[in-house]
């Protein structure tokens, strides 16, 4: 595990004069090959193989982070905190089923492997943590804080989330009860009237304004001295709001938001402020919410300033089985004929999400995720041709936070078969989302350390480095409406976000994509 501040030592090197180690970085030559394709006459194509000489360099100095979030007090905020207080102290608790130790289940980074390579002596593949192929910051090394419109201290509130086992939060309650939320914004017209009971903790005013810009700047400024942290990254799991209204002069492009937001405007949203205060102090801002707190001013805000961004919704259960089941029956050549997607739960969200608008925020970033699956297939679509797909979500509070998910895929098979597959998903709704946080700051902030320059094509004069777009696509496996730099596609299929994910992780390193071609295994 790398010391923070310092250069971790390698779980391994790469053996190849592509690839350069100094104690500063990782630099590497990477061939990017893809096929452009042009259309010809009779919609035949010709498909040409294409190639790009890209250098890419890490930064191996891990940095101290400090990780704010935005609805600290809520049950994600809640549990995620007490969830790395659990593991870095190596905590461990009976429950009914046993004892039961701390760890980070559910989150890729933290919990999944990675195939490096197949093995000279075994020929069998070597598999190694995800946190490990490239240098990391480890979640139980984050100082954590935030915001909530609600003061009670995060002890009380890990209660009121009713998630965690007594035996765990007895463990934890005494440092829980010490943190306490900072003050928040609050515009009441944004959120659902059902929340007001809770916001007492309040920044004065109640639409945007500079000062508010200000004051989130300056607690992040005040956060990172007075714990002598290297970075922070940003996160809102807040409520979700109602979709801000996107109006010509306001908020379509950086300056006039700037403006908006100076002028007090009624549409610019609690977290759009957030967001561009967070741009504008250089602190990455991801949204696990599903309203469109980056309208088109706070993207081409984060690209003037060279900031990251990155959303929509954090995608846990129903959504990230529904990514992947889609792309299987599409890509086996089903035809996915309806989705009908319900669900209950009792907790805070659910409440929020019983309000109309907020409801509908929920339901637009629930119901875009087939799209492309669906546009790709051009066999059993035709243009425009949709499945049905709806959402529901009821507010039934005695489940609290153990989420009842039900959805019904119908299909249709070979020679007019049919085909019906009904899925139930029982779970506590933060202990699936809480571990995305982790993956979402933890690859957030390496993102904010790498570099790459394209070679140009005739070899001769390079760019000089840069970093990624500021929109972050590489985190859409994590969000159910991934943003992504603007005109470029929105790639939903769970298995092709993952593929690049470790693609880009291996190109990092000089390591071919993972093919799963096998040929050593096939070719003999
Ligand atoms: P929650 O309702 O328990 O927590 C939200 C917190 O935000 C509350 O403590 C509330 O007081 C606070 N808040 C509201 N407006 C605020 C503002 N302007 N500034 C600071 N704090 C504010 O909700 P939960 O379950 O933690 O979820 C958080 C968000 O994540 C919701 O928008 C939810 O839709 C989204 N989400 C949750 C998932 C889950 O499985 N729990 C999965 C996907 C998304
Ligand atoms: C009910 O749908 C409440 C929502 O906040 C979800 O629990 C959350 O968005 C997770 O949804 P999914 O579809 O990713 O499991």
């Amino acid at each position: 595990t790398a010391a923070n501040g310092a250069t971790s030592a390698p779980l391994f090197t790469v053996n190849s004069p592509n690839v350069v180690y100094s104690d500063a970085e990782i630099r590497s030559k990477y061939t990017y090959r893809t096929t452009m394709v042009t259309g010809g006459e009779n919609g035949t194509f010709t498909a040409t193989p294409h190639e790009t000489v890209y250098d890419f360099k890490v930064d191996r100095k891990v940095p101290k982070l400090g990780l704010m979030l935005v609805g600290w007090g809520g049950n994600n905020g809640s549990t995620i905190t007490a969830g790395i207080i659990a593991n870095r102290r190596g905590l461990t608790w009976e429950t009914r089923n046993g004892t039961q130790a701390a760890n980070y289940y559910g989150s890729v980074v933290m919990g999944s492997t990675l195939k490096l390579g197949t093995d000279t002596k075994t020929m069998k593949d070597v598999n190694i943590p995800f946190h490990d192929v490239l240098p990391m910051v480890h979640p139980n090394d984050l100082v954590v804080t935030g915001w909530d419109i609600s003061g009670m201290n995060l002890a009380d509130a890990m209660d009121r989330a009713r998630v965690l086992e007594p035996t765990l939060k007895s463990l934890v309650r005494k440092e829980m009860a010490e943190m306490v939320p900072l003050p928040s914004i609050y515009y009441p017209d944004f959120i659902a009237a059902n929340q007001e009971d809770r916001a007492d903790n309040l920044i004065a005013g109640s639409k945007a304004c500079l000062a508010h810009v200000e004051q989130i700047r300056k607690d992040i400024r005040d956060f990172k001295a007075a714990n002598n942290l290297d970075k922070i990254v940003v996160q809102w799991t807040a409520n979700t709001e109602r979709f801000a209204e996107l109006i010509a002069g306001v908020n379509d492009t950086a300056e006039n938001l700037l403006k908006a937001i100076e002028n007090g405007h009624e549409e610019v949203s609690p977290s759009t402020v957030f967001a561009v205060a967070c741009i504008l102090e250089g602190a990455p801002f991801i949204n696990g919410s599903p309203q469109n707190t980056f309208v088109p001013g706070a993207i081409e805000l984060a690209e003037k300033h060279g900031a990251f961004i990155g959303g929509d919704d954090f995608k846990s259960g129903q959504t990230k089985m529904k990514s992947a089941l889609v792309d299987f029956l599409i890509s086996a050549g089903i035809k996915l004929t309806s989705i009908a997607s319900y669900n209950h739960l009792g907790n805070n969200d659910g409440k929020n999400l019983s309000s109309h608008r907020q409801f509908r925020s929920k339901e637009i970033s629930k119901s875009n995720v087939v799209d492309d699956m669906v546009e790709a297939n051009s066999v059993l679509y035709a243009p425009g041709e949709h499945p049905d797909h709806i959402v529901v979500i009821k507010y039934v509070p005695a489940v609290g936070d153990s989420k009842r998910a039900m959805d019904e895929y119908s299909g249709e098979i070979f020679l007019g078969g049919h085909q019906t597959i009904s899925i139930t998903n029982v779970c506590e709704d933060s202990l699936l989302a809480s571990p995305l946080i982790i993956d979402l700051v933890l690859i957030g902030e390496l993102m904010t350390r790498i570099q790459w320059k394209a070679h140009s094509s005739d070899g001769a004069k390079e760019q000089d480095y840069k970093s990624f777009h500021s929109v972050l696509s590489i985190l859409s496996y994590m969000l159910k409406a991934p943003l992504t730099p603007p005109g470029t596609p929105v790639i939903n299929s769970l298995a092709k976000q993952r593929a690049a994910l470790a693609n880009i992780f291996r190109a990092c390193v000089g390591l071919e994509p993972e093919s799963d071609m096998t040929l050593e295994h096939k070719l003999f």
